[in-house]
């Protein structure tokens, strides 16, 4: 019993929740400065257990967008923020 709730208390530190943000390589598609998204085509999220894909996020700080445009390369780390997907940093790769 004992062995069982040490399995119980791995695996929920394990999940997702609880996993600390990684920096993601990304390119910006498009970028919706009135709505504070932007849309990035990335590789994997381990951290959200996310595959590559291209997909809208919101940002954390509206001034991200200004700092980037449509084609840049970026890197970025991405979180559950109050239940939405949120770019928290990003920085343009070059
Ligand atoms: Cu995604």
């Amino acid at each position: 019993m004992k062995k069982l709730i040490t399995a119980l208390v791995l695996g929920l530190l394990t999940t997702s929740a609880f996993a600390a943000t990684v920096p993601v390589a990304g390119e910006v598609t498009k970028i919706n400065a009135a709505q504070n998204k932007i849309t990035l085509k990335h590789g994997p999220i381990t951290n959200l257990d996310m595959g590559a894909m291209t997909m809208v996020f919101t940002v954390a700080d509206p001034a991200m967008l200004g700092a980037v445009k449509v084609g840049d390369k970026v890197t970025f780390e991405a979180d559950r923020v109050k239940g939405k997907l949120t770019v928290v940093t990003l920085t343009a790769a070059n």
